[in-house]
């Protein structure tokens, strides 16, 4: 494999070359599209007039839920969200209405003339609260594994708390956003800001009462997504759209970032209970876990989310009694959504949390429970699958192996005893993450291939670049398929006309299931090819055929063919260039009936060694190292995978530590700019951050055998947590610290000096 591609995109994007939506060359007469959104929570609107405003010089008109031509709806997974509020508002920043405008600052003016009274109904933003009074998203699901009822009662050791783990802000560079026009026969074309074009096609015709056939979503690229706009780009490509097929004019809407913060959901925050019990000799017997998400005010993909957290409850551990429940809480914030990882991280928080709390009332070294425990082949997930290929134990011994855990430890112990005010602290985090869409439908792909006369190749796939480098990664398919250069090929936007019923850019799968749809439809083309090399060229039927630098070897030698006068006699003699490939992952199944199956292709395994220093006065700390064993499969770019698993340890140690959603009991969003929203910059990035590719074959399910890395590593992060507490309870060993995440320097001063011991 020609590992040496890189990405792609990478001189673009630092030349400011690279096209986002707001970087496309727009069309006379473009109309602006401002939301205005509700100041509310929960309530009822009992008048709005927007007449005035809508007088106002450069105010082309305003929309509200009673202009939408079709389905006031744009629930994915339950039709539960409408896309302007009509009578009631359930979230501030919920929007209500379109502000038409010839340019930006005419809406932001007409915006503050609009007149609503909203008369208050009870908010509610702990999940808690809201399951305590039944307000529930999706019906509440459970995973079990044994008896967990009759193995408590035979273990020696039970402990039992809670945990929290807070939401997460996308914060991808690029806003959400599209920009759409009017196309012939009442039909549209949008550019979205979507890692989903197929879901703001289906959402849009929805919007529109028209057919899924009239509306066309283009992607060129995203500067980044992380889950935000898996399901969230809908409403804006809808908002835009309509303006469009309304007005018959182009529309732009794109929020800034305070708007796009304030009425955008995140990471959904868990509020969970464990229970764990062990035999005398550490073995973890059973487990038990509630897990309360706070799902915003919609179901959004809150009900898929909260099924990854089960997959994941056990993370990298075999437990032979597990009972894990899961309630997607409703609450009066805006709908939570996917992040990277998908409610994985979630669920791997609480089983870690449970394990250190185990550990430290043992007084035992909670590596050692983690080793004993770890999960291995021919073990049986608590949803049935049976664990395969593993690597848990692989990188885990690997990393603390190479990384000496056990003069790591001594050292930190030495330090700690020579420094009073500065305090190290190490954790070892595995991870052990499943690849697929948990939702079995959606695990399938197509391509689009056309190799035109010239030779050159052009190349459609349903994924999306957002900065993670598939692009790269599809390019090497094709040229590899091809025996081709690189340079010959071409990376088309991502286009539902091109390439239709695509499954989001999510899940880690995108280039897997696209790689392997787009190997399918290159195989075609490369087939009709030798054939027509074999009966018109050679008239020889036996022979073995291969390109290899673009010239083709016939029986392992050079002939005068190469790829260029091939395509150019194929041509002539009408051979079909193009081909659609198709690819659905086999294998998979689930039985939500049973809870049980087989849901995932695959699973990555990891390990992490996280060291961090913590200054006891202030309260602050520093990540030390993070260093990592992590199973890529065989690469197939060792730039790009190297890439994500680097940006994900760093975004997953945002989360844990750092960033902190915060809103007031109004359901007011106070962490909503930059300058309240702390997420991890050049500073904060560990000083050292070594990853080392495990030795595999990888798996046949994945590209090329080279495993997903979008998501795995973010859990690494998680390490960081554990990491910091540590170092706390070396200053504090009395600390009370809750296992409540992210660890922020707040809370790191209050466990350094409570109970405060003067
Ligand atoms: N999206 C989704 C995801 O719809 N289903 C999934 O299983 C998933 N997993 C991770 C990230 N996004
Ligand atoms: Mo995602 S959380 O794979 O959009």
């Amino acid at each position: 494999m020609d590992n040496t591609i890189g990405n792609i995109d990478a001189a673009n994007h630092v030349t400011g070359r690279s096209i986002y939506v707001d970087d496309i060359p727009v069309m006379e007469g473009m109309l602006y599209v401002k939301v205005f959104d509700s100041p509310i929570a929960h309530g009822r609107i009992t008048s709005i007039d927007f007449s005035a405003a809508e007088q106002m010089e450069g105010i082309v008109k305003i929309l509200s839920y009673k202009d939408i031509p079709g389905e006031n709806q744009i629930g994915g997974i339950i039709p539960d969200e409408p896309l302007l509020a009509d009578n009631e508002v359930h979230f501030r920043g919920q929007p209500i209405l379109l502000i038409v405008a010839e340019n930006e600052d005419a809406a932001e003016e007409a915006i503050k003339e609009i007149k609503i009274e909203i008369e208050l109904l009870p908010v509610i933003t702990d999940p808690r609260m809201a399951f305590a009074q039944g307000k529930l998203l999706s019906p509440s699901r459970k995973f079990v594994k044994g008896d967990v009822s009759e193995s408590f009662a035979a273990c020696k050791y039970i402990f039992e708390g809670t945990t929290e783990s807070g939401g997460q802000e996308q914060l991808y560079l690029e806003t959400q956003g599209a920009y759409a026009y009017p196309t012939e026969h009442d039909s549209v074309k949008i550019f979205s800001s979507t890692q989903g074009p197929t879901q703001v096609q289906r959402t849009v015709a929805r919007v529109l009462g028209v057919g899924m056939n009239k509306v066309e979503v283009d992607v060129p690229r995203l500067g980044g997504g992380f889950g935000g706009k898996e399901d969230q780009a809908s409403a804006w490509g809808a908002f835009a759209a309509m303006v469009a097929w309304i007005l018959k004019r182009p529309a732009k809407c794109i929020p800034h970032r305070m708007e796009d913060m304030r009425m955008t959901g995140k990471r959904n925050p868990y509020s969970s209970d464990y229970k764990i019990g062990l035999d005398e000799n550490l073995n973890i017997i059973a487990y038990e876990a509630t897990f309360y998400q706070n799902g915003g005010a919609a179901a959004d993909l809150s009900p898929a989310i909260l099924e990854r957290t089960l997959f994941h409850a056990t993370n990298s551990y075999n437990i032979p009694h597990v009972f894990v429940t899961a309630h997607s809480c409703k609450t009066n914030l805006p709908p939570n959504t996917a992040f990277r990882g998908f409610g994985g991280p979630q669920g791997m928080f609480v089983i870690e949390a449970a394990i250190d709390h185990a550990a430290k009332k043992l007084n035992v070294e909670v590596d050692i429970i983690q080793r004993k425990n770890m999960i291995d082949n021919g073990d049986e997930f608590p949803y049935g699958q049976i664990v395969k290929e593993c690597q848990a134990k692989n990188c885990w011994d690997e990393a603390t192996d190479i990384y000496n855990i056990e003069s790591v430890k001594k050292e930190v112990a030495w330090f700690n005893q020579q420094n009073g005010f500065y305090k190290k602290g190490i954790s070892l985090m595995p991870v052990c993450f499943g690849i697929s869409f948990t939702n079995t439908m959606m695990n399938q792909a197509r391509a689009l291939v056309h190799v035109y006369s010239d030779g050159t190749v052009g190349v459609s796939t349903g994924a999306v670049e957002m900065g993670q480098g598939v692009n790269s990664k599809m390019l090497q398919v094709a040229a590899t398929c091809f025996g081709i250069s690189p340079g010959k090929i071409k990376l088309e936007t991502t286009n539902t006309t091109r390439v239709a019923n695509t499954s989001p850019s999510a899940a880690s799968s995108t280039a897997d299931l696209n790689g392997k749809a787009l190997l399918d439809a290159c195989n075609q083309i490369k087939e009709r090819l030798f054939s027509f090399i074999k009966t018109e060229l050679t008239d020889n039927e036996d022979e073995t055929i291969e390109i290899k630098n673009e010239v083709v070897y016939i029986n392992d030698e050079a002939s005068i063919f190469n790829w260029k006068n091939l395509i150019q006699q194929a041509f002539i003699k009408r051979i079909n260039l193009s081909a659609k490939g198709h690819y659905a992952t086999p294998i998979i199944n689930f039985d939500k009936t049973i809870e049980k199956g087989h849901p995932f292709a695959y699973h990555v395994y990891g390990t992490a060694l996280t060291e961090v220093t913590v200054d006891c006065l202030r309260g602050t700390y520093e990540v030390d190292s993070v260093k990592v064993v992590h199973d890529f499969g065989s690469s197939m770019n060792r730039a790009v995978d190297l890439g994500q698993c680097e940006g994900g340890i760093v975004q997953g140690i945002g989360w844990m530590t750092m960033e902190e959603v915060i809103y007031n009991e109004e359901g007011k969003l106070l962490s909503n700019a930059l300058s309240t929203y702390k997420i991890p910059d050049i500073y904060s990035v560990p000083k050292i951050l070594d990853i080392k590719f495990l030795n595999t074959d990888g798996n046949d399910m994945a590209i090329f055998k080279s495993k997903a890395v979008g998501e795995p590593p973010l859990m690494y992060g998680i390490g960081a947590y554990f990491a910091i507490r540590n170092a706390v309870l070396a200053f504090n060993p009395d600390a009370d610290i809750a296992y409540n995440a992210p660890i922020t320097p707040e809370k790191v001063l209050m466990g350094l000096y409570n109970p405060f011991s003067g």
